[in-house]
């Protein structure tokens, strides 16, 4: 039965605007239902070996690191990787997170998510982990997942 009608529609409004995401947890009764709420940090990375995304989202034109992705402890993270390139494939590794990487990289003009639980805090290097034609502009991504 639902009894604060009024709190029930202020989440409601809440949840329709922004990125969380429900999550159930344990056990549950007919009675009992726990509930965890846990926030998302999506982000674009393009690879590219001309325009103004050549790199990772254009890394050859900023200092390093580039990109710098901010996300906070127990977010949910995804990363949206897209090979712009039209010739050749490109790797992409998040140390500890995605330590195996894109099997075999990325081809061209193909997508892939990645997506993961930031459960550790730290700063994690991002990299393209195969061979490519310019791999030196693709080794200085970061994630920072701050407490
Ligand atoms: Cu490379």
């Amino acid at each position: 039965m639902l009894q604060y009608p009024n709190l029930h529609n202020s989440l409601r409004t809440t949840l329709a605007g922004s990125t969380v995401r429900i999550d159930e947890e344990g056990a549950s009764t007919a009675a009992v239902k726990r509930w965890r709420l846990k926030s998302r940090r999506a982000f674009t990375v393009v690879m590219a070996n001309e325009g103004v995304n050549v790199g990772f989202n254009g890394s050859a034109y900023h200092p390093t690191p580039w990109p710098v992705m901010n996300v906070t402890l127990g977010q949910i993270v995804i990363i949206h990787v897209i090979n712009n390139d039209t010739v050749q494939a490109h790797g992409f590794q998040v140390i500890h997170y995605f330590d195996s990487g894109i099997l075999g990289g990325l081809a061209p003009g193909k997508c892939y998510d990645v997506k993961f639980s930031a459960n550790l805090a730290g700063s994690f290097a991002i990299q393209c982990n195969i061979s490519c034609s310019i791999h030196i502009l693709m080794q200085s991504g970061r994630l920072n997942i701050n407490p």
